[in-house]
């Protein structure tokens, strides 16, 4: 039913801005960290630091995003495009194994792997009389976005209380230590604190001290699958103390009888651009250290603080609290499937967009497999962008949960891959446009890797262009839109000139491809038309379409495009009600029934092409194959499925699946995801899950709580948005009911609201904020 009256929707003055957080959202722990996924991450975008929070010894270790491996390379292979005929061939003939043998000999890219993102090294603190430490309490608070550990030493009126707080500022571009010791009641006391700091790095690099308050680093990359390091890096320490004495012995600074020491941590590389490693560290570090020289700790936090909030306070969700909220966060995790805390699922929820802000922001990189945390030079899966579902997944909270700056870095790097992608298009496939397959890194290598079975899938590229398009359709920004066009118009070029007609019903499909990573006969994978492929292409190129009306260009391309469109091979339902994987029903054979990608769904999530309302026989496909495939997964497989059932409408069903994702197997004492190992996609999966239970916009209307589940019936969230340029600046509910909502029109136009059944629309004009209280409609 939809509703043109508009009885239920009132005009209200309604102030959009900061809001304060109700719910302390605090990680806690009672005991220091003991392994790297129970440290405590704070990051800037571009400079990331794990804390352990030791009490004799503290290890901070460092991260800065364009510390890589490798250096820039072409990884085009020369015998790839003579070989693709036959590839195709062999597909069309139902070869498949051939064709995965002869992808695997002729097609990959060189080298076969990509470069690894790796670590810096670590800042050792090593505290003298540090034994017997009392009342310890190590935690990171979100809402300032600083770690702080706490202990004492000694009892009585010789107590020393020990203070250690770090926080990544992304205003003055370094990391900040703060370390105080003062006697318990006497203020004033001090001169408690005596300690020696030292670096040290896995990378080649040189230590030294400098100035008698200073440490620098000095290292180069490493090579990697022949691909020699090309860069430069430093990384530097400066002491600043209040009370006491410093001096230099060796490789380390040691502090005597401070009552304050502050500490700089500076780091940079030579890393320009994927083709440029003409920077100079050095002279980045000089430059951010002078800056800072002169600032005190309050100055410094406030205006980091201030910086964060901006982003972190335009959201707040509260879902209720109970006793739990009160227990160390490790073991909120531990009980949280049996037992009764949804305030643990409001703080994982903010504590994704804590790891987007900190690991992405605009002239950063865009957050790899880790986010920007990696104490390795040789991470699991390289710590790189996997662009078949993690990468994406990582930005899929950005739009709704009010982050859209973050996944700048994400379209800078769309944009690096059209230019390293036409490379590719032309060397692999004699090809327009540009493409990308399932991997990329730090140079933006764009070819087929790992193996067939993996790699060889051209839909990456495509996948991330529907980012730029989503980020228009939440925001209505034209001239995003016109910088954006000719990066998707490129990918679409790509499958303009490389689609080739299936014999059976001359859809338009890929070949070769591969529903990303998934086998169907056997161990082959590669294939002719995935469905994902069809569904992904179905969008890049209604987005195309929709961008060149809109900007009033390329008619011509418009219409090829739009034939192509029409080509496409539909998503298809299977013998067991499901939807198919492949053109060809082979989903009852795959050798990996309940396999972790469920790439086939994308047309239900991320995209709105299956829909509950809309294409209901799809959508009851889209939920069989999910539970052929079931619930448990690896982290960011769970985490995809969340947002899946929440697309159903299965509140329950999606609540079982958080359950699944926030529990020790899955989600570290820290709340990183455990993939496992560690992978933060799930992370962000899971915050972009919960966003989507509570609000959905696709197809034109803004639904409110269309997932909710029993165990959340009290509850308000703020800040979310909806495409059409909509912010629900609140939204109130009691006994599982919408209470209030309060939408803020940030371009104007009919506002589309589903509530209970009912639409009701709401015409709006720009800046307008208006009421929704659904307690007088009539159902
Ligand atoms: C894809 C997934 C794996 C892992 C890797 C980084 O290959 O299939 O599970 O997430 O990316």
């Amino acid at each position: 039913m939809t509703n043109r009256i508009l009885p239920v929707l009132c005009f209200a003055a309604c102030a959009a801005g900061l809001l304060p957080a109700a719910e302390p959202l605090v990680l806690h722990y009672t005991r220091p960290a003991a392994e790297w996924v129970e440290a405590l991450p704070v990051g800037n975008g571009r400079l990331g630091a794990m804390v352990f929070g030791g009490i004799h010894q503290e290890r901070i270790q460092l991260n800065e995003d364009t510390l890589w491996a490798g250096g820039p390379y072409d990884p085009a292979n020369p015998d790839a495009l003579a070989a693709l005929p036959e590839v195709r061939r062999l597909i069309a003939a139902g070869d498949y194994a051939a064709a995965q043998a002869l992808t695997q000999q002729k097609l990959m890219a060189r080298p076969l792997r990509q470069m690894p993102y790796q670590t810096v090294g670590d800042l050792m603190l090593t505290f003298a009389g540090a034994d017997a430490a009392v009342n310890y309490r190590r935690e990171l608070n979100l809402n300032t976005a600083v770690a702080r550990t706490t202990y004492s030493i000694g009892s009585g009126p010789w107590a020393v209380n020990y203070v250690r707080e770090v926080f990544a500022s992304p205003v003055d571009q370094v990391i900040v230590v703060r370390i105080t010791a003062a006697q318990a009641g006497r203020t004033g006391s001090g001169g408690q604190l005596s300690f020696a700091l030292g670096l040290q790095s896995p990378q080649q690099s040189v230590i030294r001290t400098e100035g008698g308050d200073g440490l620098t680093l000095d290292g180069r990359n490493g090579a990697a699958e022949g691909i020699e390091g090309a860069l430069k890096f430093q990384a530097r320490v400066k002491v600043i103390l209040e009370g006491g004495s410093l001096h230099a012995d060796g490789q380390q600074i040691h502090v005597e009888g401070a009552r304050s020491a502050l500490i700089f941590i500076a780091a940079a590389t030579s890393f320009r651009r994927y083709d440029d490693v003409s920077g100079d560290p050095a002279a980045l570090n000089e430059t951010t250290l002078k800056a800072v020289a002169g600032k005190t700790y309050e100055q410094l936090l406030a205006a980091h603080t201030t910086e964060h909030q901006r982003l972190f306070h335009r959201v707040s969700l509260e879902l209720g609290r109970t006793p739990e909220a009160d227990l160390p966060t490790d073991e909120r995790v531990r009980r949280f499937a049996d037992g009764n805390d949804p305030a643990l699922a409001a703080l994982y929820f903010q504590y994704g967009r804590y790891l987007l802000i900190s690991s992405s922001r605009p002239g950063s990189q865009p957050a790899n497999l880790q986010g920007i945390w990696n104490d390795s030079l040789n991470p699991p899966w390289g710590s790189k962008y996997t662009i078949n579902i993690n990468t994406e997944m990582n930005y899929w909270p950005a739009e709704v949960t009010a982050l859209a700056e973050c996944a700048e870095p994400l379209f800078g790097l769309i944009k690096d891959l059209s230019e390293t992608g036409a490379k590719m298009a032309k060397a692999h496939y004699a090809a327009s446009g540009w493409v990308a397959h399932h991997n990329t890194d730090l140079w933006r290598a764009t070819g087929p890797i790992d193996g067939a079975p993996w790699g060889m899938w051209p839909t990456g590229g495509a996948w991330l262009c529907t980012h730029l398009w989503e980020h228009y359709l939440f925001s209505g920004d034209r001239e995003f839109l016109a910088g954006a066009y000719p990066l998707m118009k490129g990918a679409a070029q790509f499958f303009l000139d490389t689609l080739i007609a299936e014999p059976k019903h001359g859809w338009l499909v890929t070949s070769p491809s591969l529903s990303p990573e998934h086998t169907h006969h056997g161990d082959s994978s590669i294939v002719a038309g995935p469905t994902m492929d069809s569904q992904i292409l179905r969008d890049l190129f209604t987005a195309c379409i929709k961008s060149s009306e809109i900007l009033g260009q390329d008619a011509d391309f418009r219409a090829r495009l739009t034939s192509a469109r029409d080509r496409l091979a539909p998503s298809q339902i299977g013998a067991q009600g499901q939807l198919q994987e492949w053109l060809e029903d082979w989903d009852a054979r795959a050798p990996e029934p309940h396999h972790r990608h469920v790439s086939h769904l994308y047309g239900l999530f991320p995209s709105d092409q299956i829909d509950v309302r809309t294409t209901p026989a799809l959508a009851a496909a889209a939920r069989r194959s999910l539970e052929l495939r079931g619930d448990d997964a690896t982290g960011w497989a769970i985490g995809w499925r969340l947002n899946l059932w929440a697309r159903l409408h299965d509140a329950e069903h999606a609540y079982g699946i958080l359950k699944l994702l926030l529990r020790p197997e899955r989600t570290y004492p820290n709340l990183f995801d455990a993939h496992p190992p560690f992978q933060i996609d799930g992370n962000f999966g899971g915050t972009a899950g919960i966003a989507e239970m509570l609000l959905q916009s696709q197809g034109g209307e803004i639904e409110l709580l269309p997932a909710l589940p029993a165990a959340w019936p009290t509850g308000t969230v703020r800040g979310l948005r909806a495409r059409g340029g909509f912010e629900i600046t609140h939204l109130s509910w009691k006994a599982g009911r919408v209470e209030r909502a309060e939408i803020r029109s940030t371009l104007g136009g009919d506002c589309h609201i589903r509530y209970a059944g009912v639409v009701v629309i709401r015409p709006t004009r720009p800046g307008e904020s208006f009421v929704f209280a659904p307690s007088a409609v009539a159902h």
